[in-house]
């Protein structure tokens, strides 16, 4: 039973965590992979995890995407980078927890705050509220008031599921 339990919920945090698979394009809405956005800023308003995805737009030859370690990004290095993007519509999927730094090389863009540190969460942390054993007798009108904003037949199953796993524990 409790096992049984465990899978279903397991299942439903997998599922939202799908549903919830996210596309950034850096710098957006303010401006676009450039000057004109405070990254550390941009980042903080976020939270990435496994299966999104960063989109670095911007004219080619302005800038460039550089991923680096941490200790080029902090003294803004260009040599020895872990990976080049340069073609203006590179798309970087953040596919593990874990902390990544990109950078722009271009002249003094760098110096100038041109460069983003990504942290990238587990994508089930977010969710275990919804499914976790022990919630409070009022969590299960939480999924059901939330059902009218959540679309596409993924997102349902997983709410079902949780309405599911929400019933056998009551
Ligand atoms: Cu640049």
């Amino acid at each position: 039973m409790a096992r049984a339990l465990a899978v279903v919920a397991v299942m439903a945090m997998a599922v939202f965590g799908m549903a919830s698979a996210a596309t950034y394009n850096v710098g957006e809405p303010g401006g676009s992979w450039d000057l004109r956005t405070n990254y550390a800023d941009w980042v903080a308003s976020k939270r990435f995890h496994p299966g999104d995805e960063l989109v670095f737009k911007y004219p080619v030859g302005q800038h460039d995407v550089l991923e680096v370690t941490k200790e080029a990004f902090d003294s803004c290095t260009a040599s020895n980078a872990i990976a080049t993007h340069t073609n203006g519509n590179d798309i970087i999927r953040l596919t593990a927890p874990g902390t990544r730094y990109f950078l722009c090389s271009i002249g003094t863009h760098c110096a100038n705050g041109m460069k983003i540190q990504v942290n990238v969460v587990p994508g089930a942390t977010s969710m275990a509220p919804a499914g976790a054993p022990g919630s409070s007798p009022s969590t299960p009108s939480t999924p059901g008031s939330s059902a009218s904003t959540i679309k596409g037949t993924a997102a349902g199953f997983g709410l079902a599921a949780v309405i599911l796993a929400a019933g056998l524990m009551a």
